[in-house]
């Protein structure tokens, strides 16, 4: 059975695409996994929903209806407690026009400035949206932990230089790749999305 990846983000894919055939898992035979990049026709999908829930069921539905193959959708949001959740679902544009993961880190740092650290929890919430012919369910995968006072770390993506998850003394940027992606919102998430797929190819 084809998938397509419904993201243009490339470390996401990487991530999606180690977790999903992770040789241990019944899905590795089963499975053929495709990327936006075999589709270049797909340009940028506007991500104007109000919840991650509603972006990632656009993002896989657009995809789906464009190339016929059953598409997952990611997104992902930061949801730190002492900005009341924000940047939530605004995570990729927290820092406005032209945001990058540099600018938005020190922006993170700038409004959490002064707070301690043990007011500084927050949760990355990852929602898995997955569409074709015969479905259209949602995976969700969550991990609590706190938001650094500087950053650190050089591995990952996005706010990994600055998010510790809870039970540990580092951040996601210092794991390396393969332990995050044993411990990461976005291999809960695809946990249950493997589930679903299994499911969908006996
Ligand atoms: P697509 O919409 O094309 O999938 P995107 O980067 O815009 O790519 P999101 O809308 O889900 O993805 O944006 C979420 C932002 O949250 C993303 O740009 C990163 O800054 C951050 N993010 C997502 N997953 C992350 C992770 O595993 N670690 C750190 N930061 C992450």
């Amino acid at each position: 059975m084809k998938i397509v990846l419904a993201t243009h983000n490339r470390h996401k894919v990487e991530e999606m695409k180690a977790i999903l055939v992770d040789p241990l898992g019944d899905l590795k035979d089963r499975i053929e996994i495709l990327s936006l990049e075999d589709f270049p026709e797909i340009g940028e999908i506007v991500e104007d929903g109000e919840t991650l829930e509603e972006n990632a069921r656009k993002k896989a539905r657009t995809v789906f209806e464009k190339t016929s193959v059953l598409s997952l959708a990611d997104d992902t949001g930061l949801e730190v407690d002492a900005l009341d959740g924000r940047p939530g679902v605004y995570s990729a544009r927290y820092s406005g026009e032209g945001a990058t993961y540099l600018r938005n880190n020190q922006k993170l740092l700038k409004e959490l400035e002064g707070i301690p650290q043990k007011n500084r929890t927050a949760k990355f919430r990852c929602v898995i949206s997955i569409i074709g012919d015969r479905i259209d369910d949602l995976a969700i995968g969550e991990v609590k932990g706190k938001i650094g006072t500087e950053m650190h770390g050089e591995n990952g993506f996005g706010y990994d230089p600055l998010f510790i998850p809870h039970g540990y003394e580092i951040t996601y940027a210092e794991m390396g790749s393969q332990v995050k992606n044993r411990v990461s919102h976005r291999s809960l998430a695809l946990e249950q999305a493997k589930k679903i797929l299994y499911r969908l190819t006996t």
